[in-house]
């Protein structure tokens, strides 16, 4: 044990699906024993986590009675209480049962649409019941392989209707959830609709209840359409509007790997981390750090544990690093070196004033664009940092 090593003042979270994956893939079998939710709980209480996050199937086989339903979750609230653990998040799983083929809130039947709802409030009850305050919604089979089949406006238009309509049902209930969108590009459909988080955060503007609902945007999803994770996050941070953060690794152009933080981009990981903890300044993000990721096909139980602790491990190192980063005075001094920032208020407001002023200004272009930037050096610092040289 060392100071890397995770407690639960670090808030990180799992998956039941993550910790809990037995390795399938869509050329293998299982290779692992599926674990129990209460052995799940038990286990990641042990390695320092601070909650479990769930979908309703992944504790509630569909199918159970209502006698059952209860039963397993009282039982899971026991072991909940047993190992000081909590539930910040839950999910629905509205892509593995076959009638989500089309598609659930975007589906062309109304008769899936109406299940993908129901579906989706029961969800809510469960994880309002385990002490949920976010309400995750990742549309795994809103998409298409033949686009003729719908106007993707309706598709848009549908999923809306979704929202609007669950935000509506919760405040009735007195549930105090918020809602956040999780993106992705493709898989298991050709084309997800609203397929990156930049996607999502204007979608959210067109909602009824917009203050409502936020993003959870995904390591993993956006790096698979090549764009910089860092940036989605910034932005949903800039507009108020992370509620919640999938941390996983991921190689650029592959499928969904969610293999386990910082195991790739280690360069993308230190400056997301950078990011949350806010050591460059400018608010931190305080919600519950979710690893949605699983372990290698190639390991055994052990090897399970080993992944969950490397997840949070690498983030606390990652962290001391961007803090070791923003510390370096000569880093300090490289950042404090942009030029002069007399400009700064005149470009920041708008008023007449000021467009004359600014019309007015007699700037030297040709003596500005002659000057290095010395970001060459900002950069090796961050790299020396990284590689622990410093
Ligand atoms: C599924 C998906 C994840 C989502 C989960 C929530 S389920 O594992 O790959 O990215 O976050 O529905
Ligand atoms: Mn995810
Ligand atoms: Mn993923």
């Amino acid at each position: 044990m060392d100071s890397f090593d995770a407690t639960a003042a670090d808030r990180f979270t799992f998956g039941l699906w993550t910790v809990g994956n037995p390795g399938r893939d869509p050329f293998g079998e299982p290779v692992r024993a599926r674990l129990s939710p209460v052995e799940i709980v038990a286990k990641l209480a042990e390695c320092g986590a601070h909650g479990v996050n769930l979908h309703d199937d992944d504790l509630v086989p569909p199918g159970s009675s209502a006698a059952q339903r209860d039963a397993i979750v009282a039982g899971f609230k026991r072991a909940l209480a047993d190992h000081g653990l909590v539930v910040p998040m839950a999910t629905t799983n509205l892509f593995s049962h076959p009638i989500f083929k089309d598609g659930a809130f975007t589906a062309n039947d109304p008769a899936v649409r109406a299940f993908a709802l129901q579906k989706t409030m029961r969800a809510m009850e469960l994880g309002v019941e385990l002490g949920a305050r976010i309400f995750v919604f990742w549309g795994g089979r809103e998409g298409c392989e033949a686009d003729a089949c719908r106007d993707p406006r309706t598709a848009i238009a549908r999923m809306r209707d979704a929202l609007d309509w669950l935000c509506e049902w919760t405040h009735d209930q007195g549930f105090e959830l918020r809602f956040a969108l999780e993106a992705k590009p493709n898989e298991p459909r050709g084309d997800l609709y609203l397929p990156t988080t930049g996607h999502m955060l204007h979608f959210i503007s067109t909602l009824a209840h917009p203050e409502r609902v936020g993003v959870n945007p995904e390591v993993a999803h956006e790096t698979m359409a090549g764009l910089s994770f860092v940036h989605a996050v910034a932005q949903a941070m800039e507009a108020g509007k992370l509620f919640h953060i999938d941390l996983n690794a991921q190689r650029i152009g592959r499928f969904d790997q969610d293999l386990r933080f910082g195991s790739e981009d280690l360069r993308q990981a230190f400056l997301l981390v950078r990011l949350l903890e806010g050591t460059a300044g400018g608010p931190k993000y305080h919600g519950p750090l979710h690893f949605d990721a699983h372990a290698y096909r190639t390991e055994d139980d052990g090897g399970v544990w080993e992944f969950a602790r490397g997840c949070m491990r690498t983030y606390k190192i990652l962290a001391a690093r961007a803090r070791a980063f923003d510390a370096d005075r000569e880093v300090k001094e490289l950042i404090a070196e942009q030029p002069s920032r007399e400009l700064d208020p005149l470009l920041g407001r708008y008023n007449k004033q000021n467009a004359a002023r600014l019309r007015a200004l007699d700037l030297d272009a040709a003596a500005t664009a002659r000057r290095g930037l010395r970001y060459e050096r900002l950069d090796q610092l961050m790299i020396e940092h990284l590689l622990g040289a410093r």
